[in-house]
């Protein structure tokens, strides 16, 4: 049976005496959880966190990855340098990052390959806005931004993790009904069950609001395999709650 996978996104928050808290109380309440739980961590914080994590089943991620190798480019941190800070997932093509960033699917494919090069793991986020959702064009987004993906990485595209985050869903408090993301996610399985053989085994998340009250029905829908979670991983209880959940 796959263990659903619940990561953390805790975006631009923390601090080294939060940081410290948050994943002391997470380890204390982990003991004897079913699913796999990772959090992605500010850049900065990431040494910190991997030495807070150490000997524990939490997962280390980071929120952001070069699309190149290494050279002249200020600022930005290459797929070699999270694996050797410990990092085992990297979120990639995360909205936000789409949307303040300019970052296309190309640059989303491309990020993703150089993070499975590394061998860290990319948790690739695709999603409709809530115009293109009202013009019917859910499918189409979310189709497209996986095909560059796909496009890209060959037979690896089955070491990938999919993040479907509707966009209009991001820290709004307004979350998919569990039927409106099952539907995406059995439209995002199709399409990878057509690249690899292996699509049933790979993970597809939800994101968008997931929090203690609505985390079970989600992750009860046959395609829904964990949760990228924001706001809510912020707090250890709340956390907790959607990895028992899970
Ligand atoms: C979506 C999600 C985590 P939130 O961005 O990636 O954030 O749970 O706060 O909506």
């Amino acid at each position: 049976m796959k263990k659903k996978l619940i990561a953390g996104n805790w975006k631009m928050n923390g601090s080294a005496a939060a940081n410290a808290a948050l994943v002391e109380a997470l380890r204390a309440g982990l003991a004897g959880a079913s699913c796999q739980m990772a959090i992605c961590v500010p850049a900065v914080y990431l040494s910190q966190v991997a030495q807070l994590v150490q000997n524990s089943d939490i997962g280390l991620g980071a929120q952001d990855v070069s699309a190149y190798d290494s050279g002249a480019y200020t600022g930005e941190i290459s797929a070699a340098m999270l694996r050797e800070c410990g990092v085992r997932y990297v979120i990639v093509g995360h909205s936000e990052r789409r949307q303040y960033h300019g970052e296309t699917d190309a640059t989303v494919a491309v990020k993703t390959q150089k993070a499975l090069a590394a061998g860290v793991t990319p948790i690739v986020c695709v999603g409709e806005t809530l115009a293109e959702r009202e013009a019917g064009k859910t499918e189409e987004v979310v189709k497209r931004q996986l095909a560059a993906v796909i496009h890209t990485n060959g037979h690896c595209i089955s070491e990938i993790v999919v993040a479907y985050e509707p966009v209009w869903a991001i820290g709004t408090g307004k979350t998919a009904t569990p039927a409106q993301a099952q539907e995406v996610h059995a439209v995002l399985r199709a399409q990878l069950l057509a690249a690899t053989p292996h699509a049933e085994r790979m993970h597809i998340l939800y994101g968008g609001s997931m929090n203690a009250s609505n985390a079970a029905e989600l992750l009860a829908q046959k395609d829904i395999d964990g949760g990228l979670v924001g706001g809510a991983s912020l707090k250890a209880p709340d956390f907790l709650a959607i990895a028992a959940a899970a």
